[in-house]
């Protein structure tokens, strides 16, 4: 019979680091992407027993970075978010029941039944909206930036897009314009290797898409 021991493993940081992480920010993360995973696999089954109408683009395996942005925003700062959405909203702290009742189209949904999947809002929790059109909500983004340093009241808006977003003319407008005026929006690129069903080796020249924010 083969021995087998189990390796001397520590996990954590190495001693004496810290990085100001407290039990408290690690379990707000981890709700926020069990929440987030737990959402959309329900809305995947409902989909895929033909129970619930439509198409869903999933945002499983992404919910880290949702919770890592909405765990350091408030309900003050706003977003915009994509056709995969469904986790943006849900770390921003939208409740399950109104968007369940929108992607089946009821009218106790968050858009009364008429925006479905990819067009949620919850402004009441500074979510501007997820949005079909790839790159769409990025200047949206820009704008309530502008807004924000008008206001003067010290809040910012994030803007998350995939890596094909990043080939989309208004990204580049967007980027160019917060640079110039200084304003207060963190663009989050979520970069999962294709648009579509093309690679990011086929779709730009570049490995590292924050390149594209240097100018
Ligand atoms: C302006 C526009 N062009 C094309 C499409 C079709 N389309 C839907 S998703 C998608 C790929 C988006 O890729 P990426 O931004 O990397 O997001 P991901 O799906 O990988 O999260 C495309 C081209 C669209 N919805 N809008
Ligand atoms: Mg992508």
């Amino acid at each position: 019979m083969t021995e087998t021991s189990t390796p001397n493993v520590t996990y954590g940081p190495p001693e004496g680091y810290d990085a100001g992480v407290t039990r408290e920010l690690v379990l707000d993360l981890h709700r926020r992407m069990v929440r987030i995973r737990l959402f959309e696999e329900s809305a995947g089954k409902l989909v895929e027993s033909g129970d619930m109408p439509g198409f869903l683009h999933l945002y499983v395996g992404q919910e880290a970075v949702a919770a890592g942005v909405m765990a350091v925003l408030g309900d003050v700062d706003q977003i915009t978010s994509t056709h995969r959405g469904h986790g943006h909203a849900i770390a921003k702290g939208a409740e399950f029941r109104p968007m369940f009742a929108e992607l089946y189209g009821k009218t106790t949904g968050y858009c009364k039944g008429r925006g479905g999947s990819m067009h949620i809002v919850d402004m009441s929790r500074g979510m501007l909206g997820a949005n079909a059109i790839v790159g769409g909500g990025i200047p949206i983004a820009v704008g309530a930036a502008f807004a924000a340093q008008y206001r003067g009241d010290g809040s910012v808006a994030a803007s998350f897009f995939g890596d094909g977003a990043t080939n989309i003319g208004a990204f580049h407008e967007s980027v160019n314009m917060a640079a110039v005026w200084d304003l207060p929006v963190i663009f989050v690129c979520e970069n999962n290797g294709y648009a579509e069903f093309t690679a990011q080796g086929d779709h730009m020249r570049i490995e590292d898409i924050a390149e594209r924010a240097n100018s």
